[in-house]
């Protein structure tokens, strides 16, 4: 059977097929006929897509091959929730729905966390897992892996759709790509049922049913009294403050964005993974004076954040509220592609709903070229800050404490970062996540790659695997030791593909820190600690990989170094102080806690 829309597919199969794989062979037999399998595969070649993240098994196992087959990049991972990450993040990078393929049943709900965890993250994502045979599942008679699998994807994506037919192959597939990265991203589930995959459909017929998507995310030009009103309310601001987050990033506006906070001399906050669309050390970056600039702002304007629990939902004493609910008198103008974002948390001002790129270039319009700087004051009082903070955090920078402890550590890779600015940096753990974030300055725009709103661990070699795939970059991924555990048999995979990865573990023993005893003095170990001493450079080595251990800067310096000039799979178990760290980072507080009587 032929691949109906790239000719030159069959031809790249290799001419002895490998044993196994005999079905490969049957293909050339009857050119006029194509299959569920070819027309999946063709669906997704014509849209652009080029890469898909996948575990092999029933019933797609021979999708993987023939996807291979025809040219398709199939990365093949050790469970399929690192599998998922991989493709939500490729999503992030690209704008293109990143492909997720998996089994049915426990497959597909390995896959699901990381396509609910793109969905809450707005990043694009197709989870395509193959199903049992319907009749069995629906009548609950006990299939293989049988799972209503639709019904259970539903509540925790953007779009759930099933194909039964091959001819509707192209229509599934153009859905699930539209829902996937028009208005507000999020995670699409794809529902194949092994029944679909051998359907004969004859080549012309299945050729004319498919579609290439035409303008896959359209332009959603903002209203011109919107962008007015923001502008207004902007003019009148004494300390007026921009916040940029992940979606600003996203969107892929970066020298309008730039152009902006420049143009209009305002300062700004980056979130996380908004790191970077201007380099960290801009003047106007009020990142080290975050805990000044929040409540003393009076207008504020999001691009592409939401007031969720990352920003105090805009209220409370962060945001200089009196009591923890209380609005602290901000005004805000927030710029998203979701016009049901606004007013969530707090009162929105001046909502303006369109992609940032429009919103953006519509207000640098607006603004015209005779723009008054913010007040020398405001500028003032946030430079005064930021400069007592960089100068006392480049002391602790510079102490050189035995064991090491985050700080030292950090400042090895802050160097590196700095020293290798395309390189993709992932980031996981608790205080491992924290400290990464303020201490290691970004210097380009989507290299930050992290836990996101949820805070998930697990991300790590998933994100880190597709960072490499995807960029082609040399990639940094600094991880907690707990949170590295999440996905830490995907070190084979970064093996196998042979990935530019350099895996730092800030092994302190433990979550959050690895000192705390069982209280009744019994034989297990207290529930937040791990075995002492452990290893896991070892892990990289059992697959071929480098393997370091570094005690000291000098040492993780070294490795580092290495890593990124060779290339090679690295993995550096760098030993912290066990007794470094607080109870789950910065967050401590979101910990309930038994009232004091
Ligand atoms: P952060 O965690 O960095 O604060 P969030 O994930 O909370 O960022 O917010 C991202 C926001 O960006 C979401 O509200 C989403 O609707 C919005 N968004 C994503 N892509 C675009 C885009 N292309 N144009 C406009 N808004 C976007
Ligand atoms: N499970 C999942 C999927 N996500 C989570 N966020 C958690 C559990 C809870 N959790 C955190 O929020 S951080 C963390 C866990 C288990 C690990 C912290 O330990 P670490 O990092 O070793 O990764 P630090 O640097 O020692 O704090």
């Amino acid at each position: 059977m032929a691949s109906v829309t790239d000719p030159a597919a069959p031809a790249a199969a290799p001419a002895t097929p490998p044993s196994g794989v005999g079905q490969i062979a049957a293909d050339a037999q009857s050119p006029e006929m194509t299959d569920g399998f070819h027309l999946v595969i063709d669906a997704l070649k014509l849209n652009g897509i080029d890469t898909i993240f996948g575990l092999p098994g029933i019933p797609i196992t021979d999708l993987t091959r023939k996807a291979q087959a025809a040219g398709l990049r199939v990365i093949s991972f050790r469970h399929e929730q690192n599998a998922g990450y991989a493709a939500s993040i490729a999503g992030f990078m690209t704008q293109r729905p990143g492909i997720c393929l998996t089994v049915s049943a426990p497959g597909f709900l390995n896959g699901l966390t990381a396509l609910a965890n793109a969905t809450t993250n707005c990043f694009p994502m197709i989870l395509i897992s193959g199903s049992s045979e319907r009749e069995v599942v629906d009548l609950q008679q006990g299939d293989y892996e049988e799972m209503d699998q639709l019904a259970i994807a539903k509540p925790l994506c953007k779009a759930a759709f099933r194909v039964l037919h091959a001819e509707d192959i192209g229509v599934g597939i153009a859905r699930a790509i539209r829902a996937a990265v028009s208005g507000r991203p999020g995670g699409v589930y794809l529902d194949l049922p092994a029944k679909l995959f051998p359907q004969a459909v004859e080549a012309e017929a299945g050729r004319k049913s498919l579609i290439k998507v035409v303008d896959p995310a359209p332009r959603q030009i903002p209203a011109q009294d919107a962008v007015q009103r923001a502008l207004e309310l902007l003019k009148g601001a004494k300390r007026p403050l921009i916040l940029l987050g992940k979606g600003a990033a996203y969107a892929q506006a970066d020298a309008d964005i730039r152009a902006l906070v420049e143009r209009t001399g305002i300062p700004y906050l980056p979130m996380s993974m908004a790191k970077g669309l201007l380099p960290d050390t801009h003047e106007q970056s009020a990142a080290a004076a975050r805990s000044y600039v929040l409540p003393a702002a009076d207008v504020v304007m999001l691009i592409g954040a939401r007031l969720n629990w990352l920003l105090s939902h805009g209220k409370g004493k962060t945001w200089g509220g009196k009591g923890s609910k209380d609005w602290g008198g901000q005004k805000f103008i927030q710029v998203d592609i979701s016009p049901q974002e606004a007013d969530s948390n707090v009162r929105i001002d001046a909502p303006v709903v369109g992609d940032i790129g429009s919103c953006v270039s519509a207000l640098l319009a607006g603004i015209g070229p005779g723009w008054a700087k913010p007040p020398a004051d405001w500028l003032g009082a946030i430079a005064e800050r930021r400069n007592k903070n960089v100068a006392k955090m480049a002391e602790t920078l510079a102490r050189n404490p035995s064991p090491m402890n985050f700080h030292s550590a950090l400042n090895v890779v802050r160097d590196i970062v700095k020293a290798n600015p395309d390189a993709m940096l992932v980031n996981e753990g608790a205080n491992a996540l924290d400290f990464t974030r303020s201490i290691v300055d970004m210097y380009k725009p989507r290299k930050r790659l992290d836990v996101g709103t949820w805070g998930v661990m697990g991300i790590g070699m998933g994100f880190s695997v597709a960072a490499a795939v995807m960029s082609g970059q040399p990639v940094i991924a600094i991880e907690g030791d707990s949170a590295f555990g999440f996905s830490g048999m995907e070190v084979e995979t970064i093996c196998r593909y042979n990935l530019p990865v350099c895996v730092v573990i800030l092994n302190n023993n433990g979550v959050y820190r690895g000192d705390e005893v069982n209280p009744t003095g019994g034989r297990d170990p207290s529930p937040l600690v791990f075995v002492k001493g452990a290893r896991y450079e070892m892990l990289m080595e059992a697959f071929g990989g480098v393997g370091v251990k570094a005690t000291t800067p000098a040492e993780l310096r070294r490795a580092m170094e290495d890593a990124i000039a060779s290339r090679r799979p690295t993995l550096v178990n760098a030993v912290i102080d066990e007794g470094a760290g607080t109870e789950s980072g910065r967050i401590t507080a979101l910990n309930p806690t038994a009232k004091k009587k």
